[in-house]
């Protein structure tokens, strides 16, 4: 066992560990926090939590993700059989990543979007993946007064980004989070991100659909756009299209559809759809919710849905893999007072990388004490 599955890489604070800082940060949608109190509440049981996520218990459903975003080693031995116990109920749902920069409306955007689907009797839970938010604790906590009308339907769910840690260990919470809403009924699961380097791709590997909203005149033509979001889109939406933007932005949807040809498809069989919209005046939301239908009726009956799930699946084994892995290495005590003395050697130019990997595998694999 490595050192790094003895240390967690995140460990809440009591105050975050408790009910308090759970019903804080999706406030409007859980029980008010219970007053201070010096007497400890008896923890809850896996089964409890187990049907607390199953009946869409909202402080039970916040209680089992802040059990599977804890690092804690006693919170992942309680969360793992919990988890365990609810994946026959998970994976029905449609899972929807959204990616735009800082300004594009994303957050406006998925306030409209989602209240349009649970007034359609969805059931809808917004999960949130943003590295960068470390210091914030959690971008969509400052978005709480945009998204005032969403966490206030009894059918949304809205939950911040997992904060500190790796990318790799926002993956796992979000990934596993998801599990969570889906076990709770939640149907519809928009998980978003800003496009802070891997960010973008690591959601593309957890969603069914992707979405890119955009804007006119933001990078504006297509060759400026960041090429490797293109790869991993399946529709585009031109956001802010209304007042005097409303015809440039139509423009601009219709040039990229006629273009849309030169895109490299993401998803067998799919051409990506290119449309404009206005979050702020919620046009455009029905017409894009249709085409995450129709998405989903055409890669559902060719096969391409259940494979893109099931290849995510053996994704996510080996990234899991590889990042238990790097944890491992970079915690080890010898690899720590190692690894800067070969670094300066290597930046002196009295060592090779190659030679110096070498060396330090052995170091690790041998496990020897000294130089
Ligand atoms: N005119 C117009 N303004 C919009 C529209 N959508 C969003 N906005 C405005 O654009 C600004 C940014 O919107 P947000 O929803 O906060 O954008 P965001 O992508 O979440 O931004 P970050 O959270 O910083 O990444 C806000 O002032 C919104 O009111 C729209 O459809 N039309
Ligand atoms: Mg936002």
């Amino acid at each position: 066992m490595c050192d790094e599955m003895k240390r967690p890489e995140w460990v809440p604070s009591e105050e975050e560990q408790s009910d308090a800082f759970t019903s804080m940060v999706i406030k409007g949608v859980t029980q008010p926090s219970p007053p201070k109190s010096p007497v400890r509440k008896r923890s809850v049981s896996i089964d409890e939590l187990t049907e607390g996520v199953r009946s869409d218990n909202r402080t039970l459903l916040a209680q089992a993700i802040t059990l599977v975003e804890s690092s804690a080693s006693k919170h992942r031995e309680k969360a793992q059989p919990l988890i365990g116990q609810l994946l026959p109920y998970t994976g029905n749902s449609i899972r929807i990543g959204i990616t735009g920069v800082p300004g594009a409306g994303k957050s406006t955007f998925i306030e409209a979007f989602g209240t349009m689907l649970c007034e359609k009797g969805h059931k809808v839970a917004v999960l949130a993946v943003d590295p960068s938010s470390t210091l914030t604790r959690g971008s969509i906590l400052g978005d709480k007064t945009r998204m005032e009308q969403l966490i206030h339907q009894p059918n949304a769910f809205v939950r911040p980004s997992p904060s500190g840690g790796a990318l790799g260990g926002v993956n796992r919470r979000t990934r596993e989070t998801m599990l969570l809403c889906e076990a709770a009924g939640y149907d519809v699961i928009i998980v978003e991100t800003v496009g802070v380097g891997q960010s973008e791709g690591m959601v593309r590997d957890m969603v069914d659909f992707f979405l890119l909203l955009t804007l006119t005149g933001a990078g504006d033509e297509l060759q400026g756009m960041k090429r490797g979001i293109l790869e991993l889109t399946d529709s585009i939406l031109i956001n802010k299209a209304d007042g005097d933007n409303k015809i440039r932005a139509l423009q601009t949807a219709s040039l990229y559809t006629q273009m849309s040809h030169l895109f490299q498809p993401v998803t067998e069989g799919w051409t990506v759809r290119i449309n404009a919209c206005s979050a702020l005046h919620k046009e455009g939301l029905e017409e894009f919710w249709e085409i995450v239908q129709n998405f989903e009726e055409s890669t559902k009956a060719s096969g391409v849905f259940e494979r893109r799930r099931s290849k995510q699946k053996r994704n996510w084994l080996y990234s899991s893999i590889r990042e238990q892995l790097e944890q491992c290495f970079f915690s080890n005590p010898l690899m720590k007072e190692l690894l800067p003395l070969y670094e300066q050697e290597i930046m002196e130019g009295r060592q090779t990388v190659t030679k110096a990997v070498a060396q330090l595998m052995e170091h690790y694999l041998n496990g020897k004490e000294s130089l």
